[in-house]
């Protein structure tokens, strides 16, 4: 694989995208994912729309929810819907095979996990940089805990091996999830059993969710320099 330039990325990211889009049908219920991939899904979505295609969004981001609002895309919420037809979301980290997946870098991965959990089909969009064949050899593990006493959360997850540093801001402050929770950054030195860190980690008092999403992804679009690929989990 050949380093890929932002410019690159960005076009391969709208390659895959574009793919992914084309899998809504009439009728759906659609979860929309977040990050830069997610939003050329929304923005290719916001123009079958306008096109005719009927279908309902629910968002996985207040910047989501904001970028499908200007675009007219209709939304609807787990009131009015149990059951999400389809979602399509990024990832930080697609496990060849598996596709189980480190998610959360851009700090949504929460809302991100319910709608996944809630899904009959889970669609991750991505560039080949997201490829890998073992989880957590480039990509910290984002772990969502509630504010109060993330202090002794921290040093519990210390146990499990992790290198913890809780997520800034540019302005230095603690980063604030959509949920009002603060994100851990965890550096572990291997990650070889993923559906064990998660359980491990979400037995911790205080973590909210962790960013493992681990047999969830029912297929990957991914786009790289020899063409767009499909894999299936
Ligand atoms: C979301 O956005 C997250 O789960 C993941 O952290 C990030 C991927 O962002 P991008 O598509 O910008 O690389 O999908």
């Amino acid at each position: 694989m050949t380093a890929l330039t932002p410019e690159m990325a960005k076009e391969l990211k709208r390659q895959a995208a574009e793919q992914a889009a084309a899998l809504v049908e009439d009728g759906m219920v659609v979860g929309l994912g977040t990050g830069s991939t997610a939003a050329f899904v929304v923005a290719a979505l916001g123009r079958r729309h306008a096109e005719g295609l009927r279908f309902l969004g629910i968002p996985t981001s207040v910047a989501t929810e904001t970028q499908a609002r200007s675009l007219g895309i209709p939304l609807t919420t787990f009131s009015e819907h149990a059951v999400v037809d389809m979602t399509i979301d990024g990832a930080d980290e697609i496990e060849r095979g598996s596709l189980d997946l480190i998610k959360g870098l851009g700090g949504a991965l929460l809302r991100e996990k319910i709608v996944a959990a809630a899904s009959k089909r889970l669609v991750i969009v991505a560039d080949e940089s997201k490829l890998v064949d073992h989880l957590g050899a480039h990509t910290l593990l984002p772990v969502e805990v509630t504010p109060f006493g993330w202090e002794s959360t921290a040093r519990h997850l210390e146990k499990f091996g992790a290198r913890i540093s809780p997520r800034r801001n540019r302005e230095g402050a603690f980063f604030v999830s959509d949920g009002g929770n603060l994100i851990l950054d965890c550096t572990f030195p291997v990650i070889d059993d993923p559906g064990k860190m998660e359980r491990d980690i979400r037995s911790v008092i205080g973590v909210v969710e962790c960013g493992l999403f681990v047999g969830l992804a029912t297929e990957a679009i991914v786009a790289g320099s020899d063409g767009v690929i499909r894999l299936t989990a």
